[in-house]
């Protein structure tokens, strides 16, 4: 159970900013009357609403909030764009919230209003995609962005053979972390010319985490007859990748980041012969109660600082590769046909 310092500030700044924002605002920037106030409040905001895998992320947040004695919302704008996000975070501010956990959909275009946020008192970090070191006190990373990135084309170099091109299907082109992924994938390969000689990336492509635009974009790839291997770093991406292959029963293979209970049956049939990921439900609960030791105080973000993540134990906040911090969940988890059947029903 935590202290609520500084509501007193930040109803004061809340009250200045709806004060300012009075006739020019739109009006989803401006809490209605009797709009509840969310003091003792933690958000996610996700990248888009239809997303399963923020829903998985969100079951964690809620958990780690309700743990430590605060509420919990689900903010998502209805498409993946920065704009949208910068809306939902004024409006949480003026609302009062003590604390965003944001997925980015922009690494830069949060600034002004993630800034404007901390200044008035608002607990800032990022999860899953990063915003700017400056935007935010830390961030909540997956699992290693090198091991993801080479470990994709590892997986991609053992299903064809080394022999056969790299097709990959991404999400938005500025997603910073599918973005640094494809750069370590690109490193992978830079890095061991002779290995990967007839496994170049050939094509990058972007479905936009949405499944109609995803399937388009996977059967563009396949217009290319160099491409035998798709990496989908996206658990949209991925699905729609391997039901397109099957409903069009390609020879091509699709490995990626996806989620176990979306991916047994192309797993099992070998459409996906292995794939990774790490806990989603985890992350949201590491980034609930990062959000939670930031508000009493605990840690300021800063390198060095250790807390307790509930049941996830003892962290350490670290400095990532742009000299940034951030707290590592920990394992990139493998999925194959041996030990998929463990994994399908956990997330
Ligand atoms: C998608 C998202 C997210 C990524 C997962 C694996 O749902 O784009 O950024 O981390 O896949």
């Amino acid at each position: 159970m935590k202290i609520n310092k500084n509501i007193i500030i930040r109803f004061a700044a809340a009250a200045i900013g709806l004060f300012m924002l009075a006739g020019c605002a739109e009006p989803s920037e401006t809490p209605s009357e009797g709009e509840t106030v969310l003091s003792n409040t933690y958000a996610f905001i996700a990248k888009d609403i239809q997303n399963p895998y923020m829903q998985k992320v969100y079951e964690g947040f809620q958990t780690a909030c309700s743990e430590v004695g605060s509420s919990a919302i689900y903010k998502a704008p209805e498409a993946n764009t920065p704009e949208k996000q910068v809306e939902i975070i004024n409006e949480l501010v003026l609302q009062g919230i003590e604390g965003i956990a944001v997925a980015a959909n922009d690494e830069d275009k949060l600034e002004d209003a993630l800034k404007a946020a901390m200044e008035s008192g608002v607990k800032v970090i990022s999860l899953d995609s990063a915003v700017n070191k400056e935007s935010r006190q830390t961030h909540i990373q997956q699992a290693d962005p090198e091991l993801i990135g080479r470990s994709l084309v590892r997986a991609a170099y053992d299903i064809v053979g080394g022999n056969g091109g790299i097709g990959v299907l991404s999400t938005t082109n500025q997603a910073t972390n599918q973005n640094l992924w494809i750069s370590y994938m690109e490193q992978e390969i830079a890095e061991n010319p002779e290995k990967y000689a007839s496994t170049p990336i050939v094509q990058i492509a972007y479905g936009d985490d949405d499944t109609t635009k995803s399937i388009s974009e996977t059967q563009s790839l396949l217009e290319n007859p160099d491409i035998k291997v798709i990496i989908a770093p996206t658990s949209v991406g991925i699905k729609a990748a391997a039901q397109t292959l099957q409903e069009l029963g390609s020879d091509v293979k699709v490995t990626g980041l996806g989620m176990p209970s979306q991916m047994a049956e192309y797993i099992e049939s070998g459409i996906c012969p292995k794939m990774y990921l790490w806990n989603p439900v985890d992350i949201g609960y590491l980034a609930g109660y990062t959000l939670d030791a930031l508000s009493d105080g605990t840690i300021t973000g800063a390198q060095g600082e250790v807390f307790t993540a509930g049941t996830l134990g003892e962290r350490t906040i670290t400095l990532d590769d742009e000299q940034g911090t951030e707290i590592m969940l920990g394992d990139l988890l493998e999925f194959d046909s041996g030990n998929i059947g463990e994994w399908k029903d956990a997330f």
